[in-house]
């Protein structure tokens, strides 16, 4: 009898446990509480594959690769491996000034088209905001006066253009919709990099504080005021050294869902194996903090521009991320050749020294490209 009762009590016990634990991970949801339904299994599936494995991303995969723009069906990625990335990153800046193509030449236009076409093949989209200084006018990377944000915020006299700014942008967002009219979800990711001192918004030209400020601000603006209900919000920094770092600037776990950095190699094949510490132990220092914090690990923006090494994907970058739960990892663009006679590509093309090692990488059992990304069915 005694025995029986222990048995019992213990039945119990682990069946309690098992129910708070199954509660707690029911109720992780995104920083949205009127998410939409496909919003929301996005973010529950994204929690979950964190496990699985990572997705790969590319900036503006679709409308332009090195040496070529515009070409229907067209993508350096899948000129190589057969397939899209299972993520495509699009970028917002100039839009705030009612320009019909973004600051690197796409047309706002074309982006709804690849948007849709991506979302419909089951891929995730992930949209990042270069937006002009609105104090001086200038670029984003304008960051002369440290007084823009108090400028933007309400009181200061900016808000009501930076207003402006925000409901051009949750236009765009809430446009965002595939054929049969269900609104596409978007991992929203304003003021990167936000630890380094480019950007108006980040690093020295603002304090702490007036950063936390206006992502709470933009996040409230746009659900509750503008009622979007198709974002999650990115939260991300550059390269950083410690944990301290990394949360020095975080608004709360109630206005994020994903968190990430930017981190690009540089120099030359040299500096491989610092690259692979750096880059590991940041991985390691990311999934720490997204576990504690419950939130979505992604590395927002990689690469090594032109790829000077054959073996670059699977000897040095598959090498730093493979003992590592993050979501989806994003290669910057392909501009190939730009206006100011720099060369930038972060993602080979066909007949690139490192083309073969990416199609070795692209097959990798916890690389999902587009077809694997697909049967994921993320959005169900
Ligand atoms: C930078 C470069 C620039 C580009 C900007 C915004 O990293 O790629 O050429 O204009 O991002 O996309």
């Amino acid at each position: 009898m005694q025995i029986n009762l222990d048995f019992r009590n213990s039945t119990c016990f682990i069946l309690l446990i098992t129910c708070l634990i199954y509660c707690v991970a029911v109720e992780a949801q995104p920083v949205d509480k009127s998410a939409t339904k496909e919003t929301s299994k996005l973010y529950n599936n994204l929690q979950l594959l964190a496990q699985r494995g990572t997705l790969f991303g590319h900036q503006d995969d679709m409308a332009y690769g090195v040496n070529w723009k515009y070409q229907h069906g067209r993508s350096d990625v899948r000129d190589i491996t057969g397939q899209y990335p299972g993520v495509f990153g699009w970028e917002l800046g100039g839009l705030e000034n009612d320009a019909l193509v973004n600051l690197d030449g796409v047309p706002f236009d074309s982006m709804k088209t690849y948007i849709r076409k991506a979302y419909e093949a089951g891929a995730v989209i992930t949209i990042s905001w270069h937006l002009n200084n609105p104090l001086t006018g200038k670029s984003a990377w304008d960051p002369s006066p440290t007084n823009t944000i108090p400028s933007i915020l309400p009181g200061g006299e900016k808000n009501e253009l930076f207003n402006t700014w925000l409901d051009k942008v949750g236009s765009f967002l809430q446009g965002l919709q595939s054929k049969n009219g269900t609104p596409i979800p978007v991992i929203f990711r304003p003021y990167h990099e936000l630890n380094g001192s480019w950007f108006w918004w980040g690093g020295k030209n603002c304090t702490p504080i007036e950063l936390i400020d206006l992502w709470k601000y933009t996040v409230a603006y746009l659900r509750d005021t503008k009622q979007i209900h198709q974002l999650l919000y990115a939260f991300n920094t550059d390269r950083f050294s410690s944990e301290a770092e990394y949360v020095e600037r975080y608004p709360g776990n109630d206005w994020v869902d994903v968190i990430g950095f930017d981190i690009y190699q540089k120099g030359d094949i040299l500096a491989n194996d610092k690259f692979i510490a750096e880059l590991d132990k940041s991985l390691s220092l990311l999934t720490k903090i997204s576990t504690e914090k419950n939130k979505i690990p992604a590395l927002t923006e990689f690469g090594f521009n032109t790829i000077p090494d054959a073996h670059w994907w699977t000897s040095v970058f598959l090498k730093a991320i493979k003992n590592h739960s993050i979501v989806y990892a994003l290669a910057w663009r392909n501009a190939g050749l730009k206006a100011d006679n720099e060369i930038e590509y972060f993602a080979p093309y066909k007949g690139h020294l490192s083309a073969g090692d990416f199609l070795l990488f692209s097959k990798q059992k916890k690389i999902f490209f587009e077809k694997r990304t697909k049967r994921l069915k993320l959005y169900q």
